[in-house]
């Protein structure tokens, strides 16, 4: 019964699984994320990743991009490394990742801005091929599983989903009221059917694991309710497992954490004006708060 298992997240929680630094640490210690997505017109996106990534202590950080996009966002992300990847269509296809090996990286997201075309189901499924670590999956990475949900079985490390309601509802092929009104029994389901971690975001997000563990999510607010807060949040996500975090407590933290971030932001500049980015510079207060 998943009932008997759920959680809800706190601060006095997160600050439990929070690990301190130690004085003698480097910055192989804490991973190497990649962060691969972004099409023309969806750069920011991408960009909003990276930028929650910087923003949560990964050791090293490099975005993987189409060409067209790459002289944008790397500006950007400084503190960030890059590889600007052949796309003759100005979007990822599996051709771009031909001799490229990420067995240098500890854990990967993809999907952030990747757009929704014919191809992207194949990369997608390329991708998974080749990652060893931990990936996250957003955006339009999910949406490129419907019709090819079996594409989770090519990854060889643990997965990690992180869907809004409509994403949810193209994952399952439920319509997104029928995902709003069995919230919890559709996460727990996905979870355990699929193997993997899942974040079904909105009002009050659900993280739900294989094992039957579930997290429920008091932080954030409808400041949130726009375009690239989600692409914050996978970039934290993707951080946190590059330092080491299992996918759980991770996907738990990270979606703490971010609307934490979320709430700070909307302290600042309230539900009207706070816009992605604002949830991004909040994040440092956001960490204080739980370290
Ligand atoms: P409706 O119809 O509005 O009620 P899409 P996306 C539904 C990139 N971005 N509760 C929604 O419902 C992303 O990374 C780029 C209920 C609609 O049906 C992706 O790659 C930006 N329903 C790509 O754009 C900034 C909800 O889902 C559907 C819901 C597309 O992602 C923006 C919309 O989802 C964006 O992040 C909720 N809480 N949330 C950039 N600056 O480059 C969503 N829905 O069609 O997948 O559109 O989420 O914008
Ligand atoms: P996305 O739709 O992918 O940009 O993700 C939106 C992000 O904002 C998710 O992390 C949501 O949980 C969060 N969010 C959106 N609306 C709300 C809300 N009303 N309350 C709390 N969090 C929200
Ligand atoms: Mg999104």
């Amino acid at each position: 019964n998943p009932l008997l298992t759920r959680r809800l997240l706190t601060s006095k929680v997160c600050k439990s699984w929070l690990r301190q630094r130690d004085p003698e640490a480097h910055k192989g210690n804490f991973g190497h994320l990649l962060i691969m997505g972004g099409s023309n017109g969806m750069a920011g996106a991408i960009t909003l990743t990276v930028q929650g990534a910087l923003r949560s202590g990964t050791g090293k950080t490099t975005v993987a991009v189409p060409e067209g996009i790459a002289s944008y966002v790397i500006p950007q992300v400084s503190e960030a490394m890059s590889l600007s990847l052949s796309a003759p269509q100005g979007r990822l296809e599996a051709s771009a990742l031909e001799g490229k090996s990420f067995d240098s990286f500890t854990s990967f997201v993809v999907g952030p801005g990747l757009g929704r075309y014919g191809e992207a189901a194949l990369f997608l499924q390329e991708f998974l091929e080749k990652t060893k670590g931990p990936v996250v999956i957003d955006a339009d990475a999910l949406m490129a599983l419907e019709g090819n949900i079996e594409s989770l079985a090519a990854a060889q490390g643990p997965l990690v989903l992180t869907p809004h309601p409509g994403e949810m509802a193209r994952l399952t092929g439920l319509t997104i009221e029928e995902i709003q009104q069995n919230r919890l029994q559709v996460v727990t389901h996905f979870a355990k059917d699929w193997g993997v971690t899942i974040a079904l975001k909105g009002a009050r997000t659900l993280i739900a694991t294989a094992e039957g563990e579930l997290f429920i999510n008091p932080t954030g607010n409808p400041g949130m309710a726009t375009a690239g807060s989600g692409d914050v949040l996978a970039g934290v996500l993707g951080s946190l497992l590059a330092q080491g975090y299992s996918p759980a407590q991770g996907a738990a933290l990270a979606v703490y954490v971010h609307g934490l971030a979320g709430d700070i932001a909307v302290e600042l500049y309230g539900h009207k004006a706070m816009k992605a980015g604002d949830i991004v510079a909040s994040l440092p207060a956001a960490w204080k708060r739980i370290e």
